[in-house]
């Protein structure tokens, strides 16, 4: 299997200003995928209910489209819900969102990923936080599983978390787990903020990292920004990474540019994709 394409496509309007290259229409953003060449699709939707899994599953089919995964973090812009909140009741509606996107996701093969949904340790302390979110990551992984597939965990840079901000203290946290079923999500994004050596977290991401958010510095599409993608891919090759390219980018210049500029850096960097 090699690395496979994929795009963003939110549709979360409370989300309209956030990183996904197509919004609001799913399935023009399917077509467009299509159009472009890309592999597969990320979804973003506003909650578990929010898109009929059969009419998208058709629609996948129909356009020969794979699922790359589904971001559950409309519960925390929605909702403002995560895993880490002082109140019991707000961490179980938390937990509930995710299992249901899970299931949602699941049911089409595809992984869910928790990133903004992980909390920080705002109103409780820093250890406590990331007993809760252990705990979380233990039922909800082990629930991905008997969809089998794994659940995705993403760092996030400093000003969005401060419980996993690097692919060494996510490696940390997944160690410390009993199931081993959640794989790593590198967001180069992120890790243009956090990581000292891009190419050397990736290598030593402990066989970890289960998807990519193929992004440039700005959070603008590949190409777009000052990262040096060479020493990311050969690292990528390096550790065997057979995951989806996802491009998690704002839609610059417009949602049609960025998804182009997204599949031609794509096919330069991956060429035997
Ligand atoms: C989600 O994938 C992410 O990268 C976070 O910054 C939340 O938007
Ligand atoms: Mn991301």
């Amino acid at each position: 299997m090699a690395i496979r394409s994929s795009v963003t496509i939110s549709l979360v309007p409370e989300a309209r200003g956030g990183p996904f290259i197509f919004r609001d229409d799913l399935e023009d953003g399917c077509r467009k995928a299509k159009a472009l060449g890309f592999d597969a699709v990320e979804l973003f939707p506003p909650g578990p209910g929010a898109v009929d899994p059969g009419r998208l599953r058709a629609l996948l089919d129909d356009l020969g489209l794979k699922l790359a995964a589904v971001g559950t973090g409309a519960g925390w812009v929605r909702s403002r819900l995560h895993l880490c909140l002082p109140d019991a009741s707000g961490r179980a509606r938390a937990r509930s969102f995710i299992r249901e996107i899970i299931d949602f996701a699941g049911a089409l093969h595809a992984p869910a990923i928790i990133g903004s949904m992980q909390g920080r340790g705002d109103g409780v302390d820093r250890a406590t936080a990331l007993g809760y979110l252990s705990e979380a990551l233990e039922a909800l992984g082990e629930h991905a599983r008997t969809y089998g597939v794994p659940l995705i965990y993403e760092p996030l840079n400093r000003y969005e978390t401060d419980l996993a901000n690097t692919v060494e203290a996510g490696v940390a946290l997944l160690r410390s787990l009993a199931t081993r079923n959640i794989v790593l999500l590198a967001d180069l994004f992120h890790m243009n903020i956090e990581e000292a050596d891009i190419p050397a977290a990736i290598r030593a991401g402990d066989g970890r990292i289960g998807h990519l958010h193929f992004v440039d510095s700005n959070r603008r599409p590949v190409g777009s920004g000052h990262l040096d993608y060479p020493p990311i891919v050969e690292a990528l090759r390096a550790i065997g990474y057979q995951g989806f390219a996802s491009a998690e980018a704002f839609p610059y210049p417009d949602p049609d540019e960025a998804a182009r500029r997204t599949i031609d850096a794509f096919r330069r960097y991956f060429p035997a994709s």
